[in-house]
């Protein structure tokens, strides 16, 4: 429980800039050059992330609000009482109240998040409105194995909720380590709440990645100008243009910066060449079946126990567990 005169307490494990710089070395020496998405999410990333949420072609967000308000008391059901439910990305937590209101005496919430200041806000919000919940915030990276916060109260057990299909930016290999690491951390008793993006028209998925607002387009070379901020780089933005296309034997949507032209850029004393028209990936976005998402949890031992969709079953959130 946290009182009026403390602070929320953060656990920081926010990654340094010397890990970013070496993360963003490795990606631009590999071919085809590559960015690790998890960067996209600075205070600038968040923001516009916040915007993507809200925008017409990207119904990812509102579809899975739609089943998290519709069927959350049978989610908390499944969850059961006494749990420490621990959020990864937990970004702004819009998704989560709906959920902390159903759940049976919850003893702690985690937030964790890779965003420092968002998680920060996130986190005292929280606290005032939940003051029966005792809120846990975690600065990390969630792809890295962590230690979960010791709450006062013992929970009965914990239980990971993983909204947003964040768990399409892994390739299968990964997903299934990540899947793994939560069943470890959870063990016996909750399980995951996950959300997935279901495969559908690849046109509607090709929208969703291509607003006509170009927010997307914004995030994606948010990433130049953060490496141009915190590495010192000297990407020039205007010379590379934000790509979204589905790859169907992959099942996924394939974020990249494209080279409009020759051109060289340094970052620190390391410099880069890059071809007219040559890619940077800088996300892959996975899209699912439920049933192949089943299989893919059957592999670390997670059974689906029951899963919901919204009305045009273009997402769905799944519960699994041991
Ligand atoms: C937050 C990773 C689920 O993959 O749809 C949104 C990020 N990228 N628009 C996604 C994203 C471009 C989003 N996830």
């Amino acid at each position: 429980m946290l009182n009026s005169d403390s602070a929320t307490s953060l656990l920081d494990l926010e990654p340094t800039t010397k890990q970013f710089l070496e993360d963003v070395l490795a990606g631009l020496r590999s071919s085809p050059k590559r960015l690790p998405c998890k960067y996209f999410y600075d205070e600038r990333g968040s923001q516009l992330f916040d915007q993507i949420c809200l925008l017409e072609e990207y119904y990812l967000t509102r579809s899975e609000d739609q089943i998290i308000k519709e069927f959350a008391e049978e989610m908390a059901d499944q969850i059961g009482p006494g749990v420490m439910l621990v959020e990864y990305g937990s970004g702004s937590s819009t998704k989560t109240r709906a959920l902390l209101d159903k759940l049976d005496d919850p003893v702690a919430y985690v937030p964790v998040d890779i965003s420092r200041e968002h998680l920060a806000s996130t986190a005292a919000q929280l606290s005032r409105v939940y003051p029966q919940i005792e809120i846990l915030p975690v600065c990390a990276d969630f792809t890295e194995s962590f230690s979960l916060p010791v709450s006062r109260r013992v929970p009965t057990h914990s239980a990971v909720f993983f909204p947003g299909s964040t768990i399409g930016n892994f390739e299968p290999p990964e997903a299934r380590a990540m899947l793994e690491q939560i069943a470890d951390l959870c063990g016996r008793g909750g399980g995951l709440l996950i959300g997935i993006d279901l495969q559908k028209d690849v046109s509607v998925i090709e929208a969703a990645y291509n607003d006509s607002l170009g927010v997307t387009a914004d995030f994606n070379k948010n990433l130049l100008d953060r490496i141009n901020r915190d590495l010192a780089g000297n990407f020039d933005l205007d010379q590379f243009g934000h790509r979204a296309v589905y790859a169907d034997l992959e099942d996924r949507v394939e974020l990249s910066l494209v080279s409009y032209s020759e051109q060289s850029v340094s970052i620190a004393d390391h410099l880069f060449q890059f071809t007219e028209g040559e890619p940077i990936f800088t996300e892959h976005s996975h899209k699912y079946t439920i049933d192949g998402f089943a299989v893919l949890a059957a592999q670390v031992g997670l059974t689906l126990r029951k899963s919901w969709t919204d009305k045009e079953s273009r997402f769905a959130v799944l519960h699994l567990a041991f």
